[in-house]
This record gives structure tokens, sequence and C-alpha cells, in this order.
């Protein structure tokens, strides 16, 4: 209930800030997108992780406004990235499922697109394997809305959960995320490498984009490209960035 007041107000104060990790296309190692990630820096400098205070935000609600903020400020980073002309660029958001599930979530979306004048089309919103799973129905019906915006859908933290095959193409996904302990055992034996391979092979016949995170270092980033997944992200490539640092991290890319 303490932190649960802390964020409240640390919210208000302006205590919360995005970082972007750059995302990788593979054949040609340069960034394509970035994936917007929250972060609490509270008023004595302590960082509080994501994974201690979004659970709080989701119980309490607070999730609904921050992530309506946090939504807002990906698609003004995006814009910003435009101006400065990286114009193919993709921004990923995270969206939790006590925000996808509110009933306003679709009037959020648009009124966001609409006073930011973000485009649609570079904006993709994740969600978890597991909330793919929940409420089938509903979900089918609200991603379609999301989808007629222009917005694309990639699924978090892929193969930790138990999608239906079907269920996937009726969500109209765009893209599967290999989650990161799958790119971690990827160097150890086939065995270890069997998922990754297999996500890569669904997205293939599925005809969906695949990205593979938390990738640390040149040889998982080697087996991922002969398995032939096309997009990488992870600490390999770039940490978690400012808007500044990420803007400076691009230009030396060129
Ligand atoms: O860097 P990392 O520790 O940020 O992220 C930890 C977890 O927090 C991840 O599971 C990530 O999906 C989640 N996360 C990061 N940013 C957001 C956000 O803006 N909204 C939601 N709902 N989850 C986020
Ligand atoms: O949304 P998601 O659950 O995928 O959150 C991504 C999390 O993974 C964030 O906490 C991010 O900081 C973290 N992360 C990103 N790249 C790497 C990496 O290469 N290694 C590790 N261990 N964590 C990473
Ligand atoms: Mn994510
Ligand atoms: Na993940």
């Amino acid at each position: 209930v303490r932190m649960m007041h802390a964020l409240r107000s640390g919210f208000q104060r302006g205590e919360l800030f995005l970082d972007y990790q750059p995302q990788i296309d593979l054949a040609t190692n340069r960034a394509i997108g970035a994936e917007a990630l929250l972060r609490w820096r509270q008023q004595d400098g302590k960082l509080v992780p994501p994974d201690r205070f979004i659970p709080i935000a989701e119980y309490s609600g607070l999730i609904v406004e921050i992530g309506e903020w946090v939504l807002r400020e990906a698609c003004t980073e995006l814009l910003r990235l435009r101006a400065a002309g990286h114009t193919a660029f993709t921004m990923s958001v995270n969206v939790s499922q006590v925000q996808l599930r509110h009933p306003h979530f679709l009037d959020m979306l648009r009124r966001a697109l609409d006073d930011t004048g973000a485009p649609p089309d570079f904006i993709e919103l994740e969600i978890t394997e597991s909330m793919a799973m929940e409420e089938p129905a509903a979900l089918v019906e609200k991603l379609a809305h999301v989808k007629r915006t222009g917005v694309s859908i990639a699924i978090d933290d892929f193969g930790t959960g138990f999608s239906s095959l079907s269920h996937l193409q009726r969500l109209q996904v765009d893209r599967l995320k290999i989650d990161r302990t799958f790119v971690t055992e990827i160097t150890g034996s086939a065995r270890g490498s069997s998922i990754a391979q297999m996500v890569v092979q669904l997205g293939r016949n599925l005809g969906l984009s695949v990205i593979a995170e938390g990738v640390e270092d040149e040889r998982q980033a080697q087996i991922l490209r002969e398995l032939g997944c096309p997009l990488a992200q992870g600490y390999l490539y770039s940490r978690p960035l400012s808007p500044e640092n990420l803007l400076a991290w691009l230009a030396g890319e060129s």
C-alpha cells in the first residue's frame, strides 16, 4: 500500500520515464525500431525495477493512467525520431492486460494517436503470450479494432505459454518475440535451440515477423541468423537508452 501511494505521487511528480532499446535487423545489423521500457526514479535517486512497481500499478488500477501516459510519450518520441530523419523506425509499447481489458482502451488508443499525430503504421503494441490466451472472443474483437487503426501487435515472451496456433491467427498478430530464456539456451545444444528454431519456423509459416529478445553475445546472434531469425534485441546491441542516447546511438550507426 505504501508503494502504491509512492507510485501514485511519483507518477504525478514526473518520476516515471521511458528508456528505449533498439531492435536490430540481423541481416544488416541496423536498427529498425525500439521498445519503450518504463522506468521509475524516486526522489532520492533510487531506481525501482519495473518488475516491482508494474504489478502494483496493475493491482491498483493505476496502470490505466500510466499506460496512457507511456503510449503518448512513446508516440511523441517516435515523432522526434522521425523529425531527426529516422522515418522507417518503429516504436513498440508494452500493454498490460489490465489496460487492454479496460472498456475505454480503444478510445484511449485513438485519442493518443490523434492528439500526438503519431503514424499508427509505425507503432506496435506488445501483449504477453499469457494475455493472448485469455478471454478469446473479446480479445479477438478488440485486437481487430486495434489492427484497423493501423497499429500492429506483437506477442511478448513467446514460447513461455501455450497459445493455440489457430487462436494466434484469429488475433491477427504481426510479430512473435522469442522469450529471452530460449535465447539464453540457444548456444548449449541442438535441444537448447529447438524452441527458438520452432518459433522462427512458425513465424515463417504464418507470415509473421519474429524477434529474439535478450541477445547478449555474437554467438547467439550467429545461431539466430543461421536459424533464419530476422530480428534481434538485447545487450549485444544496446541496453535500453534515454531519448538523447538513443539519438546519439543511431547517429553512430551510420
Ligand atoms: O527492462 P525491463 O526490466 O524494463 O522490463 C521488465 C518488465 O516490465 C518486462 O516484462 C516489460 O514487458 C515490462 N514493462 C516495461 N515497460 C512497460 C510498460 O510501459 N508497460 C507495461 N505494462 N509493462 C512494461
Ligand atoms: O517486455 P519484456 O518482458 O520483454 O522486457 C524486456 C526486459 O528485458 C527488460 O527488462 C529489458 O531491460 C531486459 N533486457 C533487454 N535486453 C536484455 C539482455 O540482453 N539481457 C538481459 N538479461 N535482459 C535484457
Ligand atoms: Mn516487451
Ligand atoms: Na519479453
